[in-house]
């Protein structure tokens, strides 16, 4: 036999035992599937093993230590930004809706509905679509942000636009899901907490303990709900031994829980969380309360200025309504808030990826002189 053959019959053995190589691709790749948060986080959350797992790898999002905000906050304080935008359809709702899902999936649902301001329509539509079940959103005609719309109906949902307010079309998906085989995928389903607490899990296992200071937009009040049930559990678990005060904030026009009553036509820039009459407002405040913190508003201006700083100084581009924690956070760092007489961490959620709303960032800069192609004119304005 040649030496060629020789070879030959070598490397055919070794394809038989798996080559090195490969099984090392595999093992990776298998790992790769059990990022989501389902399988990481088994223990805690309301899985069997009959459960179907519909996910898309959502979650394990980067906890990015802040330079300049830190700075901003000053001496003993490190802030930390938990971006959510990079989830697989660019919020942190698919943390939820992998859960909502599956059980849906699970108990046989066929079809599953929700009233949104456009993250929760477009996590629940790609969701779906994965499933292969049908996806029903009802959105505030002309009050959702173009890419979440864009991904709504891209991911084949059917999407209905209400002449009306967020609060009246999650009124009328509830009774929807009251009189229909159809299951409600919104806040108010339990399985959507539970999947998004494991935000909370992420930030301890980082950090190894739990932050001093939680900070969280606020919209219907699901997440600033499920943070809390989640740093609850842990501690419970012992796996923390502090819980963090939660800082809530809702925008000016959109305050209800600061306001302590129903506002009827929400307003703000911030479209994601206009919202007057939040479903978890309860739980909201007994986060606040049981922590320590606090849930206050912030003004549009704020949560513009905040979310320039976020892109232009820190590298992160997120929606208004992202920018709305870090507003208030910065908010309570000149008011003295923050008791900086030891080291202290605070987590600010990002709630959404800064392309889901190219319109306000457009809108909201100077658009690009147009120059002929030359290169003395272009080095001109340079
Ligand atoms: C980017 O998609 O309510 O207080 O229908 O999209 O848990 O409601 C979105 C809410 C914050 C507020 N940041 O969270 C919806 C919806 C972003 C959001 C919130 C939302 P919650």
């Amino acid at each position: 036999m040649n030496f060629i053959g020789r070879n030959f019959i070598r490397e055919k053995s070794k394809m038989k035992n798996h080559p090195p190589k490969a099984r090392s691709r595999r093992e990776a790749a298998e790992k790769m599937s059990d990022m989501c948060v389902i399988k990481r986080y088994k223990e805690f959350l309301p899985i069997t093993d009959k459960t179907p797992v519909i996910s898309l790898n959502e979650g394990n999002t980067p906890l990015i230590k802040s330079v300049y905000f830190s700075r901003l906050v000053g001496k003993n304080a490190e802030v930390y930004f938990k971006y959510e935008g990079i989830n697989p359809t660019g919020s942190f709702k698919d943390r939820g809706m992998t859960v909502a899902v599956s059980k849906a999936v699970e108990e046989g649902a066929k079809a599953v509905i929700c009233a949104s301001t456009g993250n929760t329509s477009a996590s629940a539509a790609a969701y779906s679509a994965r499933a292969g079940i049908k996806c029903i959103v009802l959105i505030p005609e002309g009050a959702i942000a173009l890419g979440k719309l864009a991904q709504a109906l891209m991911h084949g949902a059917k999407v209905i636009a209400v002449k009306g307010n967020f609060d009246e079309a999650l009124k009328l998906v509830r009774q929807i899901s009251e009189k229909e085989r159809i299951t409600l995928v919104n806040s108010i389903n339990p399985y959507r907490i539970e999947g998004q607490k494991t935000g909370a899990f992420e930030i301890c296992d980082f950090l190894g303990e739990a932050p001093e200071y939680h900070v969280i937009p606020v919209g219907n009040a699901g997440n600033i709900t499920a943070y809390w049930k989640g740093y609850k559990e842990y501690r419970d678990k012992n796996k923390i031994r502090s819980l963090p005060k939660m800082l809530g904030f809702q925008a000016e026009g959109a305050a209800p829980i600061v306001k302590r009553k129903i506002i009827e036509n929400p307003t703000t820039i911030a479209t994601a969380i206009k919202i007057g009459n939040p479903a978890s407002w309860k739980n909201a405040e007994n986060a606040r309360d049981e922590s320590g913190g606090i849930i206050e508003a912030v003004t549009d201006d704020e949560i513009m200025n905040a979310y320039k700083l976020l892109a232009s100084k820190e590298g992160i581009f997120v929606e208004p309504a992202s920018a709305a924690g870090v507003a208030g956070m910065l908010k309570k760092s000149k008011e003295e808030y923050f008791d900086k007489s030891k080291k202290i961490r605070i987590v600010c959620v990002l709630t959404g990826h800064g392309l889901k709303d190219p319109d306000r960032a457009i809108s909201s800069i100077e658009k690009p002189k147009i120059v002929s192609a030359n290169l003395e004119d272009i080095l001109r304005e340079i």
